[in-house]
C-alpha cells in the first residue's frame, strides 16, 4: 500500500492515477477528512470517482511513502509521523524548491530517500476533488546511496502517470526546476500577475539578470546549464502556463507561508557559501519576506 502524505493537488493526482491502476492507497492528511471518494477529472476531461482511504496517522508498513506537501511542511510531516516510519521504507520527496532532503536525511538516516520533480499540473477544487490541468515529465532519482537501489519504483509510477523517468542525476533536474521557479514565482507573487504576463519586456530583463546569477550559483555547485537553453525553457513554461497563477502568487494572495526559503533562500545560502554576488535574487527574496511579514 502506497501512503501519500499530503492530499493537495499533486498528492491527489498521484493517488488518483495509482488507484486507477489498482494500487492500494492511503492518503495521510493533517486535518480530519470527511470525504471517502476521490473525484478526478483527467486531462481528456473524463471524470472518475475512486473510493479512497484517508487517515491522520501513518499505518506501519514497509511500503513507500510519497511526500507531496510543500517544502515548508516536509519536516513537520516527517516529525509527526517519524515513529511509524520503518527504516526500510522508501521516502519520496516531491515538492518545489531544494534543501529539504538534507534535513530529512538527518531525521531518517537509515531510510532510502528519493527526490522527484514533476511538470504535471493539477488543481484542487475542494478536498479530494481535483482536475489535471497539465501533462508533463516527472523525474525520480536517488538522494542517498540506499535510494539508488529503488529504481524499480519507476514501474508503478510510470504506469500511473506516463512520462515518469528514473534519473541517475536527479540533482540536475531539481536545479532546473529550482531555476524555473526562481524566474517565475517571486515576480508573479510580488506583482500579483499570471505567469503569461512575464513575457513583458520589463520582466524579461529581470529574468535575464536573475538567470545570470542563478547559473553562476548552479555552476559553483557543479551543475552547468547553457543560458540560452534555460531562457528558452523558462519562456516555454511561461507560455504553456500563461493563464495560471504560480504557486507563490497564490500563497501571497491567500496570505500563506511561501516556499521562498526553499527557492530564493536556497540559492542565497549557496551563493553566500561560494562568495557569489546575487543582488537580484536577494532583492526578490527580501520582497517576498516582507510580504509574508506583513500578513
Ligand atoms: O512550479 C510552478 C509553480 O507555480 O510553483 C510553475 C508553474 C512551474 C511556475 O513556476
Amino acid at each position: 500500500m502506497w501512503q501519500i502524505i499530503g492530499a493537495g493537488a499533486i498528492g491527489c493526482l498521484w493517488a488518483a492515477n495509482l488507484l486507477r491502476n489498482g494500487e492500494k492507497i492511503q492518503l495521510i492528511t493533517r486535518t480530519p477528512c470527511a470525504a471517502d471518494t476521490l473525484k478526478y477529472q483527467n486531462i481528456a476531461k473524463q471524470q472518475f470517482n475512486f473510493p479512497v482511504s484517508t487517515s491522520r496517522t501513518l499505518t506501519r508498513t514497509t511500503d513507500p511513502i510519497l511526500i507531496c506537501v510543500k517544502a515548508t511542511q516536509v519536516i513537520e510531516a516527517i516529525t509527526t509521523h517519524k515513529n511509524a516510519i520503518d527504516p526500510r521504507q522508501v521516502i519520496i520527496l516531491m515538492h518545489n524548491g531544494m534543501g529539504c532532503a538534507e534535513q530529512v536525511e538527518k531525521l531518517l538516516p537509515d531510510n532510502p530517500i528519493l527526490c522527484a520533480t514533476t511538470a504535471n499540473a493539477s488543481l484542487l477544487h475542494s478536498p479530494l476533488n481535483i482536475e489535471q490541468t497539465g501533462e508533463g515529465v516527472t523525474y525520480l532519482g536517488a538522494y542517498n546511496d540506499k535510494g539508488r537501489l529503488q529504481q524499480s519504483l519507476i514501474v508503478p509510477l510510470n504506469f500511473a502517470l506516463p512520462n515518469t523517468h528514473w534519473c541517475e542525476d536527479v540533482n540536475e533536474k531539481l536545479w532546473l526546476k529550482l531555476i524555473i521557479n526562481m524566474a517565475i514565482n517571486p515576480l508573479t507573487a510580488i506583482h500579483q500577475i499570471k505567469n503569461g504576463q512575464l513575457d513583458n519586456t520589463i520582466f524579461q530583463i529581470k529574468i535575464n539578470e536573475l538567470i545570470d546569477e542563478a547559473l553562476q550559483v548552479a555552476k559553483a555547485e557543479g551543475v552547468i546549464f547553457k543560458k540560452q537553453e534555460i531562457l528558452a525553457i523558462i519562456n516555454q513554461v511561461i507560455t504553456l502556463t500563461a493563464e495560471n497563477f504560480s504557486s507563490m502568487n497564490r500563497d501571497v494572495f491567500y496570505q500563506r507561508h511561501t516556499e521562498n526559503e526553499f527557492i530564493a533562500g536556497y540559492l542565497l545560502k549557496s551563493a553566500n557559501f561560494h562568495h557569489i554576488d546575487t543582488p537580484v535574487i536577494n532583492y526578490l527574496y527580501q520582497q517576498i519576506k516582507a510580504l509574508e511579514q506583513a500578513y
